[in-house]
C-alpha cells in the first residue's frame, strides 16, 4: 500500500498532507480501483452495519441513510466565486476566503477515529482527450465504492497526476468524527444546518461537508462534471451539460446521436434506454445524465462523451414496463441500493416497480412495513437510488467509451407541460434554440409553492448546476453557435406530458417517443416535412409516424398545433424570468441582447 510519502509531486503531496493534518484521520488509504479493494470495503461495511448484503441480485448491497440525509441540499450548496455577481441569481454564494476560514474550523479533527480514503478518478475514458481527472479525499467507504461504479478509479490515474497531469481537487467528509469510546452509526453525517456543498471555480476545488448522499458526496458527478466543468467549458470553449446521450438507428442501419436536457422527474433515464415501438428502429444508450461536448475539428460537429461510468438512478417507478433496460442492468448484480425497501428474502422492493405487493418488508427507515397496515409513508424513500455499472446495460452503445466522443446531430430540451406546449418543435436557428433552452419550464402543481399554472423555469435543466452566472452561461451557448466551420446540432423542444381538458395524457410516451425521434432523425436528413409556425417548425399532420397508435385525431391535432392564446398568456412569465436573470447586468453580467431579441420575435409572431 502506498503512502503520501511515496508521491513525487510536491503540489499533490502538500495538498494531501494539508488535509491529513487538518482532518486528523486514524489512517490513510489510497484507492487503486481494484475489485479486491471494492470487496474489502463492502465486507467492512457489512461488519459496521452500513451495508446489508443482498441475496438478489448477486454481489449487491443495501445502504440506508440517516433520515435527514436523503438528497442533494441546494440551500446548502454554494459557488465560492470571487464576487457574488460571478455566481449570479441561480446560485448561493459565499466569499472564498470566508468559506475557507470556516472550513479550517469545521474540518479540524473531523475524521478522528476514521479512515481517510484517497480516490484518483477520471471523468470519461482516461485515454480520451475529453476526459478530466480528479482526486477525491473522503472519510466514507460508501462514497469510495459508489465512486468506483460512477467514475473510473485507478492507480494509473494517480501515477499520471503524480507525474504532473492536471486534476480537480475534491474533499469530502461526512462530518462525524468518532470518539475513542463512541459507538458508530450505520450512516454518519452532520445536521442539515452544518452541511456545506461548495465549489471554488477559480481554484477548481470542491469541498463538501456533512452529507454522505448522492451528488453531495460523490463529487465527480454534479459538483465536478457540471458545476466545475461548466466553468472550465466556458474558458476552454466546450460544453458541460445535464444531458442524456442516445444513439438512434433506423431500419436501414443508419444512425445518429442525440442529447437531451430534461429537469428531474421527466424520464431522462427512461428516454436514454428507450425500447422503440416502431418496427426496425433501435435506441442505444451512451449516457443518462451528463454530456461533455467539444467541437471535433475533423467533421466540425459537437462530439459528446458521457463522463460517468455508471447510473445513479431513482428507484421508485423503475419497472419492466417503464424501463426494462434499467431493470436488466440492475439485475446483472454489482449494484448498490440506497434507501429502497428490503424484502424478506433479501431482495429489493420499491413503489411502482414490478411487484405490486411485497408482503412485509423492511422500509428505508428500518421498520417492518406492510401495505395492509396502511403505513404512513412509502417503503422506499422517493429519492431512493440504485448505483449500477453502465457497462452492464443491455443496450449500452458500442461507442459509449469512444475517446473522440460521438457526433451529435440533435439536442432536445423539454419540460413537463400539461398545456400550451406541443409534442415537438424545431428551432428556427441555433439562437432560437438557445432561447428555447433559456425558457425551459415545467408547470408547478397545486401542491408546489406558487400554485398551479405558474411555471418553474430550469434553463437547459442546469438551474442548480451552472457554476457561474447564468447570463454568461447563455452567452457561452450563443458563442458556441458562432464556432468557425461548425456543423451545429439542430435543437428541439419536446413535451411528452400534454393533457386533454379532462386530464388524460394526449401522448402515450415511453417507447412511443421513438416516433418523435424518427421525425427528428429524418429532419436532420432533410427528408421529413414540417410547417413553419409562430413558435418554430412543427411536424405536418402526417409527418410523424402514428401507425398502430391509439391516439384520436382530435388529440393528434392538439399535439401538433400552436395554441396561440396559450403562448401569448405565457409571454409575461417569460419576460419576468429573463429580467430576473438579468439582475447583475450592470456588474458586467448582462443577459445577451440576442435572448431578448428572440422574445421580441416570438411576441411579434404571436401578435
Ligand atoms: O444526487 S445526484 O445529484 O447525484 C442525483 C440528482 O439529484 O439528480
Ligand atoms: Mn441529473
Amino acid at each position: 500500500m502506498i503512502t503520501v510519502n511515496d508521491l513525487k509531486n510536491a503540489e499533490l503531496k502538500g495538498w494531501l498532507q494539508g488535509w491529513i493534518d487538518l482532518c486528523k484521520p486514524a489512517q490513510v488509504e489510497f484507492c487503486d480501483g481494484s475489485e479486491q479493494h471494492y470487496n474489502t470495503l463492502c465486507d467492512l461495511m457489512v461488519k459496521t452495519g452500513t451495508f446489508i448484503k443482498m441475496k438478489y441480485p448477486q454481489n449487491s448491497y443495501l445502504a440506508r441513510s440517516d433520515k435527514s440525509d436523503v438528497a442533494r441540499v441546494e440551500e446548502r450548496t454554494f459557488i465560492c466565486a470571487k464576487d457574488e455577481a460571478n455566481a449570479g441569481v441561480t446560485n448561493h454564494w459565499k466569499a472564498p476566503a470566508e468559506m475557507k476560514a470556516e472550513f479550517n474550523q469545521i474540518f479540524d479533527g473531523c475524521m478522528a477515529g476514521r479512515t481517510m480514503y484517497i480516490i484518483p478518478f477520471s471523468m470519461g475514458n482516461p485515454e480520451s482527450p475529453l476526459a478530466k481527472y480528479g482526486i477525491e479525499i473522503t472519510d466514507s467507504a460508501y462514497v469510495v465504492v459508489n465512486m468506483m461504479i460512477m467514475t473510473r478509479v485507478s492507480q494509473t490515474i494517480l501515477d499520471r497526476v503524480d507525474a504532473g497531469r492536471e486534476y480537480i481537487h475534491a474533499v469530502h467528509s461526512n462530518g462525524a468524527p468518532l470518539g475513542a469510546d463512541q459507538a458508530d452509526v450505520p450512516w454518519p453525517c452532520a445536521p442539515v444546518e452544518k452541511k456545506y456543498i461548495t465549489q471554488f471555480p477559480d481554484t477548481r476545488e470542491i469541498i463538501s461537508y456533512g452529507s454522505g448522499y448522492g451528488g453531495n458526496a460523490l463529487l465527480g458527478k454534479k459538483c465536478f462534471a457540471l458545476r466545475i466543468a461548466s466553468v472550465l467549458a466556458k474558458e476552454e470553449g466546450w460544453m458541460a451539460e445535464h444531458m442524456l446521450i442516445l444513439k438512434v438507428t433506423n431500419p436501414e442501419g443508419k444512425y445518429k446521436f442525440v442529447t437531451g436536457a430534461f429537469p428531474s422527474a421527466c424520464g431522462k433515464t427512461n428516454l436514454a434506454m428507450l425500447t422503440p415501438t416502431l418496427p426496425g428502429w433501435k435506441v442505444e444508450t451512451v449516457g443518462d445524465d451528463i454530456a461533455w461536448m467539444r467541437f471535433n475539428e475533423k467533421d466540425g460537429m459537437l462530439h459528446a462523451i458521457n463522463p460517468e461510468a455508471g447510473f445513479f438512478g431513482v428507484a421508485p417507478g423503475t419497472s419492466m414496463k417503464s424501463n426494462p433496460n434499467a431493470m436488466k442492468t440492475i439485475n446483472v448484480g454489482n449494484t448498490i441500493f440506497t434507501n429502497v425497501a428490503l424484502t424478506e428474502d433479501y431482495g429489493y422492493w420499491w413503489e411502482d416497480g414490478d411487484v405490486k405487493d411485497p408482503g412485509t418488508v423492511v422500509d428505508w427507515l428500518r421498520r417492518p412495513w406492510n401495505k395492509a397496515w396502511n403505513p404512513a409513508g412509502p417503503a422506499a424513500h422517493k429519492n431512493s437510488r440504485f448505483t449500477t455499472p453502465a457497462k452492464q446495460c443491455p443496450v449500452i452503445a458500442p461507442e459509449w467509451e469512444s475517446p473522440e466522443g460521438v457526433p451529435i446531430s440533435a439536442i432536445l430540451f423539454g419540460g413537463r407541460r400539461k398545456t400550451v406546449v406541443p409534442l415537438v418543435n424545431e428551432s428556427r436557428s441555433w439562437e432560437h434554440g438557445v432561447f428555447m433552452g433559456a425558457t425551459m419550464s415545467s408547470e408547478m402543481t397545486a401542491a408546489t409553492l406558487g400554485g398551479a399554472g405558474q411555471l418553474r423555469f430550469d434553463p437547459m435543466a442546469m438551474l442548480p448546476f451552472i457554476g457561474y452566472n447564468v447570463t454568461d452561461y447563455l452567452a457561452h451557448w450563443l458563442e458556441i453557435g458562432k464556432h468557425p466551420g461548425a456543423k451545429l446540432p439542430k435543437i428541439y423542444y419536446v413535451n411528452w406530458f400534454r393533457r386533454g381538458e379532462d386530464g388524460h395524457f394526449l401522448w402515450p410516451g415511453y417507447g412511443d417517443n421513438s416516433r418523435v425521434l424518427k421525425w427528428i432523425f429524418e429532419r436532420c436528413d432533410g427528408t421529413a416535412a414540417a410547417k413553419e409556425t409562430e413558435i418554430g417548425f412543427l411536424p405536418t399532420e402526417d409527418a410523424i409516424d402514428m401507425s398502430g397508435l391509439d391516439v384520436s385525431d382530435e388529440d393528434k391535432k392538439i399535439l401538433l398545433s400552436v395554441d396561440k392564446e396559450g403562448w401569448k398568456a405565457t409571454l409575461p412569465q417569460f419576460e419576468e424570468w429573463l429580467n430576473k436573470l438579468n439582475k447583475y447586468a450592470d456588474q458586467g453580467h448582462p443577459l445577451p441582447a440576442e435572448i431578448f431579441a428572440q422574445l421580441e420575435t416570438l411576441k411579434k409572431n404571436l401578435a
